[in-house]
């Protein structure tokens, strides 16, 4: 599975595909739509067959949303398994490596179209205006821009935003710091245009990939065939010298020059508020575009949760992410870590232990708060027992109202890592320093064998109910119950 069409089946099998053939704007309204009915959580990805103005073109918005199991998918996983165990599963998969494999150009998906010079038109498309204030159409936002270290020829994967500026034209902006950004002006040092590529539409999974912060080093080709188990098949363009995906569904390359900037945004983003105003912006000169037949353009809108592309993507990114940083220092008893999706993806961080010795939470709290996978915008850290879902927010604020003591449990940590995104930062020139709150919700260390024990049920009478469920004309089957009154002096 390494193109777009097999997960979309996948997709289809499990209900979660919506196809949209009534003729719909993509100015406002589609992405109107993909708001609306991204409400409901877990609610599908939509396939907008018919786009006013664009005959032939299709548009697939949210490949995630707010679906666990669409993720699952494509991190080649069961559909069914918890959210915690596809975090803990892709924390594995995240250690592995695995290089790509380079196949003949002719005989790469992408290649079915080869359009050059007056050929080039990339507003044919049918990218979307988002929001009402947005600066133009988007046509990458759920894409993989691809650039080159011209010194190590390292290739990065990276999600930048990139709006349309004309037919061979379309904004690259990268804050500071990014990958793509600082790759940019390597070759610009040099005296060099630089090479770039973007992928609107493939796999989901490359797009998972671009969008995490991995190693500067190493390139993110590597991580996604750790991920898919197998290597990612590549090919060699001859417009750019760029490695690029063999099946994506549509591929830009190009160049941006030094000193060449046009106006871009502002756009609506991830936290759900537009970010910074527009302004002056390098931009690719578009030289070739690639597309297999009857192509699908991959969007993702970005919003207040549930309607955000944002929120189970980094979400799973994150977890995954500072679980593998917890386990790298050694800390022990870590029993789950889970990014709330609803917090923006990025905002909160919640760590499940087994405290084992006194002051065990709090460095679990900090650590947590401050190492690489969690310290970038994270604004809340909570520490709960082994006894609390970390996946279950009102497990996680029934913890917080019964087990902490406000005046002793709050850490705030001041002048952290955080985003020119934040929109409660203000006047925004402070930008992008960032505080953080971290709640010990555990039970208190110094008294826990005294601590108030809590109300379980009998193992022998929760399943005599399980069996008499139906019986008792209970619809499903009873919940599953992890501890139960036996488990008390291990567990409180
Ligand atoms: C939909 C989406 C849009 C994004 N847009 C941008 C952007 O325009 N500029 C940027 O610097 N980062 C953007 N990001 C965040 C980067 O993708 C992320 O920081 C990633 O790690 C960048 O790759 P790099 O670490 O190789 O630089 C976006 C992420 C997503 C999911
Ligand atoms: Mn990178």
């Amino acid at each position: 599975m390494q193109n777009l069409g097999d997960w979309l089946e996948k997709v289809e099998e499990i209900g979660e595909l919506t196809r949209i053939s009534a003729e719909v704007d993509p100015v406002l309204e589609m992405s109107t739509i993909t708001y609306l009915a991204g409400k409901e959580v877990g609610g599908p990805t939509l396939l907008f067959e018919n786009i006013m103005g664009h005959p032939g073109q299709r548009v697939l918005f949210n490949p995630y949303g707010s679906s666990y199991r669409r993720l699952a998918l494509a991190i080649r996983e069961d559909a069914d398994a918890k959210p915690i165990e596809i975090a803990h599963t892709l924390a594995k998969k995240m250690k592995q490596r695995i290089d790509p494999k380079f196949i003949d150009g002719a005989s790469a998906t992408v290649n079915e179209n080869i359009e050059t010079g007056d050929e080039i038109d990339v507003t044919k498309f049918g990218a979307p205006v988002m929001w009402p204030r947005d600066g133009g159409a988007y046509i990458g936002t759920a894409d993989v821009v691809i650039t080159m270290d011209p010194e190590s020829k390292r290739i990065n994967l990276g999600t930048y935003r990139q709006m349309v500026e004309g037919p061979k034209q379309v904004g690259f902006y990268a804050s500071p710091g990014k990958d793509a950004l600082l790759d940019r002006e390597l070759w610009w040092k040099q005296g060099k245009p630089a090479p770039v590529a973007a992928v609107y539409g493939g796999d989901p999974m490359l797009f998972l990939v671009a969008s995490t912060t991995f190693p500067k080093d190493v390139s993110e080709y590597e991580f996604a065939g750790g991920i898919a188990g197998e290597p990612i098949e590549v090919f060699k363009s001859d417009v750019t010298g760029l490695t690029l995906p063999a099946h994506a569904e549509i591929i830009i390359e190009g160049f941006a020059y030094p000193d060449q900037t046009a106006p871009e945004g502002p756009f609506g983003e991830f936290q759900g508020y537009y970010g910074r105003p527009g302004g002056p912006t390098p931009y690719i000169e578009i030289k070739a575009i690639r597309y297999r037949n009857n192509p699908i353009l991959m969007s993702a809108l970005m919003a207040d949760w549930p309607s955000n592309e944002c929120g189970v993507m980094w979400a799973m990114a994150k977890s995954a992410k500072v679980w593998n940083d917890l386990d790298a220092m050694g800390v022990p008893g870590i029993k789950g870590v889970w990014s709330p999706p609803e917090a923006a993806g990025w905002g909160w961080t919640v760590v499940s232990i087994e405290q084992k010795y006194a002051g065990h939470a709090s460095q679990v709290g900090a650590l947590a708060a401050q190492c690489m996978g969690g310290a970038y915008f994270t604004k809340y850290v909570v520490v709960v027992d082994e006894d609390v879902d970390p996946t279950n927010l009102a497990e996680v604020i029934w913890a917080m109202a019964t087990r902490s003591r406000p005046k002793d449990s709050i850490d705030i940590l001041r002048e952290t890592w955080s985003t020119y995104l934040d929109p409660s930062q203000n006047p925004a020139e402070i930008r992008p320093w960032g505080s953080k709150c971290i709640i010990n919700a555990c039970k208190e260390f110094k008294y826990i064998k005294e601590f108030a024990p809590r109300t379980r049920l009998d193992r022998t009478v929760y399943e005599k109910v399980s069996a008499r469920w139906q019986e008792l004309g209970l619809k499903g089957s009873a919940p599953e119950i992890e501890y139960f009154e036996e488990d008390i002096n291990r567990h409180g």
